[in-house]
């Protein structure tokens, strides 16, 4: 966070209380209510959960046992059966809603479909079926790899009832990162399509996935299913690719949702750390189905009326939870956008409020200050009175963004929920609840109910209000990750083990930095680890800096997030060349687009700075504290006696 930011969210004094006919309709409508629910929670977790899980899911089989805690080992419901897309679907069809508006998709070039949940439900069994006739089986891994449309979330809904894991990778990961990623799960199947449109481009994915897949580079791989969307030539390999509109020809679409333990995985969805290599993490069938489900009904205070339109990508956790998850499994229309905003459309999102009459929009601090450049006349030219509630999340919000996210597109009527989590927790930890919580401009306001949240020491201490700790969670949650996919020891390391237990009381220490002020309020102030946010999109410095040096004209890599207007954080990559090697913009172009090969265009260093050397400590680690502040245009401040070789710093400065 830039010092300006820092600097206003400090003096922050502001706060809204809920209106009070808002109030009076929501499912929590007090802060009473709130405190209720926390103490119930707090004095019966397992009471408090089992009851939840006892209304809002519905099950093949009764748990026995609501949580077996062995730190950091959590099981929820176990010798419970379900299934999420059996909660997703099957249960409303004997409803009313069988008939209702499940999925509103808007596809970019102007198409669009709307799905009902009888007709979601077809689409899910029949590609459910297509996938059992490759041969996948319950706990097998399918890759899917797809641009925004309906088929996306029919996909991972088809896996879920047939008890397969999905790893969604974002199509906007280059081929090297999907085929890494398809390694580390050995998928057994990669569901995809021939394309995508995105900012004003075709992307064409099923060309990504061959050259992922060539040379047997991903040997798991032995069938890829394509969805066609661009209507363009695509080599379609022999006996392994096949056209999704080709096979379901004759495919039955019934298919009975397979009965899952409770602890069955759900789903891996790969993310940053701090190391080069991404974490595979997984989540459970039962715990994070509840998690989704009750966090997107009271966060967003959730009605059958509403139109709800998560912004995100479904290859991120806020698309897994709050497009797809989240809502169906309430029963709610869930709105799909393949468009992003830009200079050439700086209007569409608000033409699709107006459009559906959206209720509850949820979007990033990094889309909303670009709205903000763009200038008021364009959410100004649309009728958005339908909204009701206000979303934002990635990335903490700084209050003058937060102030016109409320006042422009708002209209001062609607709550504006900063919903502060991670790909980690499954669902929302600190948020406000809207019929409920005053809220505060930058502030992500108190602990969802059932969460302990704190900010401690490294000693695992509390911190007095308003000085900067550590972000931990003290008792585990259904949504939580449950390990990193084959990698148990790191799970116990990265998560359980920054903040040392004590007594044989755990913290999951969650990469973020933060502050709660004297109401117990929690005001975010960042990760305090090498991961980077670029407009909301989480990336690892380290991982950005092994694509680097992987180029044969880099020696070393050091890279930094540098404050950004828009974006939050920016790129700035440090490089050392190897001998025969001239710096320049050629080579300046070649690298940025290296990395765009080897992880994707979201990882394209914002700016490359050449240097003969980089500041070290003396046992040879780099300093990317002095790095940020030169990257920032920063004094050095600080000690810098560990320092190798002092003279380093003149060199870099003068540039
Ligand atoms: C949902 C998501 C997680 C990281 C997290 C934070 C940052 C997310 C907020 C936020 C301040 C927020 N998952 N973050 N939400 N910071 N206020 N409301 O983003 O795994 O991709 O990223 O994002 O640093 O650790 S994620």
């Amino acid at each position: 966070m830039s010092e300006q930011t820092i600097e206003s969210i400090l003096h922050e004094q502001r706060t809204f209380p809920p209106a009070a006919n808002f109030a009076a309709n929501a499912h929590i409508k007090s802060m009473a209510d709130y405190k209720a629910l926390c103490d119930r929670a707090a004095k019966d977790p397992e009471g408090f959960w089992g009851e939840l899980a006892e209304t809002e899911l519905d099950w093949f089989q009764k748990w026995e046992n609501v949580l077996d805690w062995q730190p950091p080992v959590a099981k929820w419901f176990e010798g419970g059966k379900t299934n999420v897309s059996y909660n997703c679907l099957d249960r409303h069809l004997t409803t009313w809603r069988k008939n209702k508006a499940a999925l509103i998709w808007e596809g970019e070039p102007g198409d669009s479909r709307t799905l009902t949940y009888a007709q979601l439900h077809r689409e899910v069994c029949q590609m459910a079926n297509v996938i059992k006739q490759f041969g996948v089986k319950k706990g097998d891994v399918v890759g899917i790899y797809m641009p925004m449309i309906p088929e996306a979330a029919i996909a991972m809904l088809a896996c879920a009832r047939i008890g397969a894991v999905h790893s969604v990778v974002f199509g906007g990961f280059s081929a090297e990162a999907l085929r890494d990623r398809l390694n580390a799960a050995e998928a057994k199947l990669v569901i995809t399509a021939d394309g995508g449109f995105r900012k004003d481009k075709v992307i064409t994915l099923k060309d990504q996935v061959d050259k992922a897949l060539a040379d047997d580079a991903a040997p798991s791989v032995e069938n890829v299913l394509v969805v066609r969307r661009i209507e363009k030539d695509t080599h379609m390999e022999e006996g392994r690719d096949h056209w999704w509109h080709e096979v379901r020809q004759g495919i039955s679409a019934h298919c009975p949702a397979e009965p899952m333990d409770s602890e069955d995985i759900l789903f891996i969805l790969y993310t940053s750390g701090s190391t080069g290599k991404p974490k595979g993490v997984v989540h459970t069938t039962a715990g994070y189905n509840l998690y989704a489900h009750v966090t997107t009904k009271w966060t967003f205070d959730l009605k059958d009326t509403d139109i709800f339109w998560c912004t995100a990508d479904v290859g991120w956790i806020t698309g897994h939870s709050y497009i797809v998850y989240g809502p169906l499994s309430n029963g709610a229309t869930t709105v799909m956008y393949e468009g992003v905003p830009r200079p050439s459309n700086p209007g569409c999102f608000w033409d699709v409020v107006e459009q559906y009459g959206v209720t509850i929009f949820y979007t990033a601090p990094t889309a909303i200050r670009a709205f903000i450049k763009a200038g008021d006349k364009h959410p100004n030219a649309r009728d958005l009175s339908s909204l009701r509630i206000l979303g934002t999340v990635g990335e903490p919000i700084n209050p003058k963004a937060w102030m016109w996210y409320y006042q422009v597109i708002g209209g001062e009527r609607c709550p504006v929920v900063d919903t502060w989590w991670q790909t980690e927790t499954g669902g929302f930890m600190i948020t406000p609840l809207p019929g409920a919580t005053p809220t505060k401009p930058g502030s992500a306001t108190l602990p969802f109910p059932g969460i302990q949240a704190d900010v401690l020491d490294l000693d695992g201490n509390e911190i007095p209000a308003n000085q900067g700790g550590y972000l931990v969670v003290k008792h585990p949650w259904p949504g939580m990750m449950r390990t990193v996919y084959g990698d148990f020891n790191r799970f116990r390391r990265s998560y359980w083990e920054h903040i040392a237990p004590k007594d044989g009381q755990y913290f999951y220490f969650a990469g973020d930095g933060a502050r709660k002020d004297e109401d117990g309020y929690f005001w975010i102030m960042g990760r305090v680890d090498d991961v980077i946010n670029v407009s909301g999109h989480r990336l690892g410095t380290m991982e950005i800096e092994s694509a680097l040096v992987s180029h044969p004209a880099v020696a070393e890599a050091a890279v930094v997030g540098k404050p950004d207007e828009i974006k939050g954080e920016s790129i700035v990559a440090f490089v050392m060349l190897e001998e025969d090697y001239e710096a320049g913009d050629d080579l300046d172009k070649a690298l940025k687009q290296h990395v765009v090969e080897e992880i994707g265009a979201i990882a394209r260093p914002g700016e490359i700075r050449f240097s003969d050397d980089l500041p070290k400590t003396r046992s040879g680690k780099i300093m990317r504290r002095i790095l940020r502040s030169l990257a920032a245009g920063e004094e050095i401040s600080g000690d810098t006696s560990t320092l190798q070789d002092r003279s380093v710093l003149d060199k870099l400065r003068e540039r």
